[in-house]
C-alpha cells in the first residue's frame, strides 16, 4: 500500500508524514492522490476551503524541547504580546541552543506601549538575556529577516497559535510570491510535525507549536488587529463579564484599563455577585487571563474569580506600567 513507507513523503502544509491508512491520524490522503497531492487531506481542507478538522496527536511539550536540544543550532521562539506569561517564559528558558525570542504579531500592540519598553519589561521581570526582536507577517518584517541572515539553519518554534507558519509564508513570499504555503489557522495545532523548507540559502524549520494547558479560552478570541486600551473608573463593585467566557468582580472604586481583542464584548453588571476566591492585586499589575488579554491596575484593588476559571489567572507587574532597564 502507497503511504507505508513512512520515509517517503510529507505534507507541506503541516509537516506530517503523508500515509493513507488511517483517516484520523496526521497525514492522511487518499491513496489515489498520495503520488500527486503534496498537502494531506487536512492541509488541502485548510488551504482550499478555510476548513478545519481537529487532530487528535498534538506533539508534546517534552517531545518538541527535545528535538530542539538535540537537533537545532539556531532556533527563533514566538511569544506574541497576549501571551507573555510564566509557562511560556519557561518554555523558552528550557531550549538550550541559541536563541532568539521574537515577539511576534506585533501589530496588534497597542500604540501607547512601545517594543522598547516590552523590551526592558522582559529583561527586567523575566531575566531574558537574548536578543529580543519584534516582527509581524504584516509589518516590520525587514528587521527580522536580516537578524536571520548569516543563519543556514534556523528552526521556528513557539506556542501554538504565536504565528509561526504565517511568518514562514510572508519570507517565502519575499522572495518568491508563486511558492506553495505552509496551512495556517486560527485554530490551535496546525503544524503537526517539523516541517523543513528551503529559502534562499537558508533552511527555515517550522515546528508544531507548544499546547499548554489552560490555553483553552484562545480559541474563542483569535486577536487580528491592535488591541485598543479601554479604561473603566468604578465608583462601585461591579462585575465585568468578557464575552462568554470570563467573570470577574472588582470590589472597590478603582480605575481598571481592559487589553483585549475587540471583537470581545465587555460589560460592567453592578448586581451580578461572584462566589468564588477573593484575593488582592496590587496596584501596576496585569491580571493575565491566559489566552486573552490582561486586565491593569492602577491602585490596590480586591477581586473575585470563580473557582473554576482562577487556572486561566497570572498576576504580573504590568507589562504597561513603565519598567526601566
Ligand atoms: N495580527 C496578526 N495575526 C497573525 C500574524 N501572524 C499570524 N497571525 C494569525 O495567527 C493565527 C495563527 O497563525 P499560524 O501561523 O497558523 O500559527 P502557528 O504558530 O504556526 O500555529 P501552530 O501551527 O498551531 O503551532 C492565524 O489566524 C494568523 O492569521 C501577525 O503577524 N499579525
Ligand atoms: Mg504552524
Amino acid at each position: 500500500m502507497k503511504g507505508e513507507n513512512t520515509m517517503s513523503k510529507v505534507c507541506f502544509g503541516c509537516g506530517a508524514k503523508m500515509q493513507c491508512t488511517n483517516k484520523e491520524k496526521p497525514g492522511y490522503v487518499k491513496e489515489e492522490k498520495f503520488d500527486t497531492s503534496e498537502y494531506c487531506s487536512r492541509c488541502y481542507k485548510m488551504i482550499h476551503y478555510g476548513e478545519y478538522e481537529k487532530n487528535i496527536e498534538p506533539k508534546s511539550k517534552k517531545e518538541i524541547i527535545t528535538t530542539l536540544n538535540k537537533n537545532a543550532k539556531y532556533v527563533v521562539f514566538l511569544v506574541d504580546f497576549i501571551d507573555i506569561f510564566d509557562e511560556v517564559i519557561n518554555i523558552f528558558k528550557s531550549i538550550k541552543v541559541p536563541k532568539t525570542l521574537v515577539v511576534s504579531k506585533s501589530d496588534i500592540i497597542p500604540k501607547n506601549v512601545s517594543f522598547d519598553q516590552i523590551r526592558a519589561y522582559l529583561r527586567k521581570v523575566y531575566r531574558i538575556k537574548e536578543e529580543i526582536i519584534f516582527t509581524s507577517s504584516k509589518t516590520n518584517l525587514n528587521t527580522f529577516i536580516k537578524s536571520l541572515y548569516g543563519k543556514s539553519e534556523i528552526y521556528f518554534t513557539g506556542l501554538t497559535n504565536a504565528g509561526k507558519s504565517t511568518l514562514i509564508n510572508a519570507i517565502m513570499d519575499k522572495y518568491d510570491s508563486n511558492r506553495k504555503r505552509i496551512a495556517t489557522s486560527y485554530k490551535e495545532n496546525t503544524t503537526m510535525d517539523f516541517l523543513r523548507v528551503q529559502i534562499d540559502n537558508m533552511t527555515i524549520i517550522d515546528s508544531p507549536g507548544f499546547v499548554i494547558e489552560n490555553f483553552e479560552l484562545r480559541k474563542e478570541s483569535n486577536i487580528i488587529s491592535e488591541i485598543k486600551p479601554i479604561t473603566y473608573q468604578n465608583k462601585e463593585a461591579c462585575t465585568y463579564k468578557i464575552s462568554n467566557l470570563f467573570n470577574v468582580r472588582v470590589s472597590n472604586k478603582s480605575s481598571i484599563v481592559f487589553y483585549f481583542s475587540k471583537n470581545l464584548e465587555i460589560k460592567r453588571l453592578y448586581d451580578k455577585q461572584i462566589i468564588g476566591m477573593s484575593f488582592k492585586v496590587s496596584a501596576n499589575s496585569d491580571i493575565v487571563i491566559c489566552g486573552l488579554g490582561f486586565i491593569k491596575t492602577t491602585d490596590e484593588i480586591e477581586i473575585t474569580v470563580p473557582q473554576d476559571l482562577m487556572k486561566y489567572i497570572n498576576i504580573r507587574p504590568s507589562i504597561v506600567g513603565g519598567v526601566h532597564e
